[in-house]
């Protein structure tokens, strides 16, 4: 790990009480949930359909035993539990330094670590709602259904509260993202590649003093960064102390 970069990020975390944190699937993966787009991520595993086409909202109307096959062995990770990443976010936003923890991952670990301020800018698995009636189910229900899950009062098809492919972004959720990263001081982005649109152009409402970056592999955005870190996240958060 490049200790020097570890001092120079825990210097912008203690020179800051407004700090906002922008994530995506790489910071679940020391959790033991694949992400999309790594070497071992779900997009270089072989399926009947690419997996961006499955994750589509006219995938899941058309096929939804297909969609629900890949989802319940895929995304569903509901004994994973929160890394040191998740662990030092809630940590900072409980010691008042942190505002906002915004959010592309739909695992619900952020939450499941402490934080509160949580903008879950694709939903979450935790979330499913019956496509007919609106009737709620957890994702026990879903897990435990066999193929597709049904409502149990009105029998219509229950769907994650996730954004699919072709669907769009809650706007109160997309107009507090942008108001809280407008706002912030620090922004540090961790574990996304950056290239799912609209989230990622959340970014450029960034008007503060220090931009961090802790990716594995090289994003876009690393040319405008004050710090680049490539170590895995979650060790790299390990390594910061909150006072
Ligand atoms: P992505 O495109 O798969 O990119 C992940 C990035 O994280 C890659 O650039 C990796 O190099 C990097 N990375 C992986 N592991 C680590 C690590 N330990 N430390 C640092 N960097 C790491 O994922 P994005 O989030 O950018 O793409 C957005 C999609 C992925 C969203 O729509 C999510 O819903 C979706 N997704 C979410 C989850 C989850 O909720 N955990 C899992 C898989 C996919």
């Amino acid at each position: 790990m490049d200790m020097d970069k570890i001092r120079q990020l825990q210097e912008i975390i203690d020179g800051s009480d407004n700090i906002v944190f922008f994530g995506g699937a790489g910071v679940s993966t020391e959790s033991g949930i694949p992400d999309f787009r790594s070497q071992d991520g779900l997009y270089h595993m072989k399926y009947k359909y690419p997996p961006e086409t499955i994750i589509s909202h006219s995938f899941f109307m058309r096929k939804p035993e297909e969609f629900y096959r890949f989802y319940k062995d895929k995304m569903l990770a509901l004994d994973a539990q929160p890394n040191a990443a998740h662990r030092k976010l809630a940590e900072l936003e409980k010691a008042g330094k942190l505002k906002a923890v915004i959010t592309q991952n739909i695992d619900g670990l952020h939450q499941k670590a402490g934080s509160r301020e949580v903008m879950e800018l694709h939903g979450s698995v935790l979330r499913n709602y019956c496509t007919r009636c609106g009737e709620f189910y957890d994702a026990e229900y879903v897990k435990n259904s066999d193929s597709v899950p049904k409502c149990a009062k009105c029998g219509g098809m229950v769907k994650p509260d996730v954004v699919l492919y072709e669907e769009g972004l809650d706007n109160n959720i997309m107009s507090k993202s942008v108001s809280y990263i407008r706002s912030a001081d620090v922004l540090i982005i961790g574990g996304t590649s950056l290239v799912v649109y609209p989230a990622a152009g959340l970014i450029d409402y960034f008007r503060g003093s220090r931009l961090v970056l802790i990716n594995k592999g090289a994003t876009a955005r690393d040319a405008g960064a004050d710090l680049v870190i490539t170590d895995p996240i979650g060790e790299v958060f390990s390594q910061i102390r909150v006072s």
